[in-house]
């Protein structure tokens, strides 16, 4: 049957893939000589994780990889975007690695390959080594330091067949966050120096992962990092509005994308520091703005931006009976998925966007006769995708997407009660179950359009 002129068709060679990350899917926490992570200790802390839940044995995936494959190509998926456990490779965050740590990412590539699977590797996906914690953490460049020699063992080892690096994955989530509110691990409650300080030894890691693709990836290697900017969505598409949507993405995303794509900290980051900038030693920004091939992008929700009458932008923020998931945090913006990556490649002039991650927690994903139907779930991935396809018809450089996530997942502070997955998870006898989402997503993927 010939494709209705109405459907939304994506580009040829369009990158359609799963996410997932270990510190969330692996389980096996002291198997084979891993070192604890700091989500691992916070875990263990009664009260930060609902219903006191663990990460182990999360989807066991340690010791059912073989079989999550398999799945992964039976739904057609052909792009996979992993994390790898630093902890797992060097258990105190520097000094010996651990061989059967690294061996077990090396069986795990092979098999991911072996699927007819290409696989995107994020460094650091949030699970830092407790024992650097224990050293200052992310307040220090002790872990940039130690991160080097991460992102060479791991690049070393894996490059001749993993091509697509992520150096790090939402530098806000584990530096502003976790060390300025009590709700991500380590839960510290920092003062603004030391908050500013994070993010900057963050984008020191940031850097060392593009240094060592460069040294150690060979051929056809390519890395970026992914970031949960803050998108912003213009009320309406005025010129107006469209302008101030502009200054507030520039504005709000200063700390991580500057220093990045510009090499520097701007004048008015450096302002909004007042006494508490972050120290900064020569050689930094080089390393930090290393070219980079591509950008990631985690998308979920939006804040909406006007231009009022006086001449200012003003964000306007949903209220209460504005539709949500179940994460209270994510009300439904699917235009977000028009707007982040199109103000991304405006503001910083990218030329090659991926969505890193985008998908939807419900709390009451259930199976039935052997069924899960997410019907929920497929809404929320089809209207999103939508805009998707308008940005990049408009001439947005979008060249793949990513769902967050493949498996039902433990799910950070809400354990394992939170479900983003495509496909559902028995936490009990770790039975997988495809959701109708992901029958939905197959097919997707098979017709590379939407109607
Ligand atoms: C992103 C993370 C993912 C995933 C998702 C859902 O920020 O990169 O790891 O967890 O969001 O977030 P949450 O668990 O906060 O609901």
């Amino acid at each position: 049957m010939p494709p209705r002129s109405s459907a939304f068709h994506f580009p040829k060679n369009f990158v359609w893939g799963v996410s997932s990350a270990a510190a969330q899917i692996e389980g096996a926490s002291t198997a084979d000589g891993k070192g604890e992570s700091i989500w691992d200790r916070f875990a263990k802390r009664r009260g930060n994780i609902l219903h006191g839940d663990k990460l182990d044995p999360a989807c066991d995936h340690y010791h059912r990889y073989p079989q999550d494959l398999a799945l992964m190509r039976s739904l057609g998926v052909r792009h996979y975007r992993l994390s790898l456990s630093w902890p797992r490779v060097f258990p105190n965050g520097d000094g010996a690695v651990n061989q059967r740590g690294l061996d077990f990412y090396d069986r795990l590539i092979d098999t991911i390959l072996e699927n007819g699977i290409t696989p995107w590797v994020t460094m650091f996906h949030w699970d830092l080594p407790q024992a650097l914690e224990d050293r200052g953490g992310w307040r220090s460049r002790i872990v940039p330091e130690a991160f080097a020699g991460y992102a060479d063992a791991i690049v070393r080892t894996l490059g001749d067949r993993a091509k697509n690096w992520i150096t790090v994955n939402e530098i806000r989530c584990f530096t502003t966050q976790a060390y300025g509110t009590p709700n991500k691990a380590p839960g510290a409650r920092e003062g603004r120096q030391v908050l500013n300080q994070t993010i900057h030894n963050a984008l020191l890691c940031h850097g060392q992962g593009v240094r060592a693709v460069r040294e150690f990836g060979g051929r056809g290697a390519r890395c970026g990092l992914s970031d949960n900017c803050e998108t912003v969505i213009p009320v309406t598409e005025s010129a107006a509005d469209v302008a101030a949507a502009h200054e507030c993405f520039a504005s709000a995303n200063l700390a991580v994308l500057d220093p990045i794509y510009r090499g520097r900290y701007s004048e008015a980051y450096l302002r909004g520091c007042g006494r508490f900038r972050p120290k900064v030693e020569r050689g930094d920004f080089s390393l930090i703005s290393l070219p980079t091939d591509f950008l990631g992008l985690n998308v979920y929700a939006g804040l909406f931006v006007r231009r009022r009458a006086d001449g200012k932008a003003q964000l306007l923020y949903p209220s209460a009976s504005y539709p949500r998931t179940d994460s209270p945090w994510l009300h439904l913006a699917p235009r977000a998925l028009y707007w982040a990556p199109r103000l991304a490649a405006n503001v910083y002039g990218v030329k090659d966007v991926y969505i890193t991650e985008n998908g939807c927690g419900y709390d009451d994903d259930v199976v039935k006769g052997g069924e899960c139907l997410d019907l929920h779930r497929i809404e929320y991935l089809r209207s999103y995708l939508k805009e998707l396809h308008c940005s990049i018809a408009d001439g947005t450089p979008v060249r793949g997407y990513f769902v967050w996530c493949f498996l039902d997942n433990f799910e950070w502070t809400d354990g394992y009660t939170r479900r983003f997955g495509i496909v559902h998870n028995n936490f009990r006898t770790q039975r997988r179950t495809p959701k109708l989402s992901a029958y939905w997503y197959k097919s997707i993927i098979e017709a590379n359009r939407i109607l």
